[in-house]
């Protein structure tokens, strides 16, 4: 199976079964969904009210659904990103977006599969909306859209998409697969680690294009100034000593031919007569 533009719908990705087993198992782990923002952090945003959960990886039904993906994309599936169930309650939606990043843009999402688990009608709401491509998709059970984030090495404008507010009291469910252009679990790639000493990048706040122009102190102000330990300083000293015996010692040896004099000490002569009494 290929892809085709704007979008792929596939009915019977998921067996109906598969579809309540996720609801089931899972449903009760969602928390409030956050967005990347142009940081690169994930932050709550009122354009994203619904809830999600990454679900295990080693979840049968998971594999079966992370293979699949990867096979059709055409990638190693060690592209697939940990899948994450949403679900949406009653006025909850997801305003228009993309799934590609802003900050992160070494390794793309290339590619999204998105899996409805339940079905909704009409007056229900719910659907995923697709401006650029004037197709509104609403939920199926089973039902897939494959859709590409990235075409031929580019960001794909087109795939600007909503998931619309649910009008009745029905939860919906549904699954992002999102494929990158390279492993997920090559975090080397993705985040650069801050030195043990600066803070953690989950605690830094978003730079605003303001105040990046003002300029950055040469030490983060809460950076922590650690001395070596004692017993390395001794090491240093003991090396800094051997190392200006040696050049004393081979400019001896150049200049003169031959190895220095150690000086020589001599103590005070003691005068007997000092110890008489
Ligand atoms: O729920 C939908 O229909 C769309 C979901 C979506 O766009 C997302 O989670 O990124």
């Amino acid at each position: 199976m290929t892809y085709e533009e704007p979008c792929k719908i596939m009915e019977g990705f998921l067996e109906p079964e598969k579809c309540r087993y996720i609801i089931d198992t899972y449903k009760d782990m969602c928390k409030r969904s956050t967005v990347v923002d142009a940081a690169g952090k994930d932050v709550v945003d009122p354009a994203r009210t619904s809830s999600t959960y990454f679900m295990p990886n080693d979840d049968p039904v998971i594999v079966e659904l992370r293979r699949k993906a990867a096979a059709m994309a055409g990638v190693p599936e060690s592209h697939v990103e940990g899948l994450q169930l949403v679900r949406y309650a009653k006025g909850e939606q997801y305003k228009f977006h993309y799934d590609y990043f802003d900050a992160i843009r070494h390794n793309q999402r290339e590619h999204t599969f998105l899996v409805y688990l339940n079905d909704f009608e009409l007056h229900e709401g719910g659907s995923t909306i697709f401006k650029s491509y004037g197709i509104k998709v609403y939920p199926r059970q089973g039902r897939c859209i494959w859709f590409r984030d990235m075409i031929d090495g580019k960001l794909n404008e087109k795939s600007l998409h909503s998931g619309e507010e649910v009008l009745s009291d029905k939860i919906k469910y549904a699954i992002n697969i999102w494929i990158r252009e390279k492993p997920v679990d090559d975090y080397s790639s993705i985040v650069v680690k801050p030195m043990p000493a600066f803070p953690s990048a989950g605690t830094t706040k978003a730079t605003t294009a303001t105040t990046a122009t003002t300029a950055t102190p040469a030490t983060p102000a809460n950076a922590t100034a650690t001395a070596p330990p004692l017993g390395t300083l001794i090491v240093w000293a003991l090396m800094a000593l051997v190392l200006v015996i040696l050049v004393w010692f081979g400019y001896s040896m150049f200049t003169k031919g031959r190895i220095p004099k150690l000086p020589t000490f001599s103590l005070p002569s003691l005068s007997m007569r000092s110890f008489r009494t």
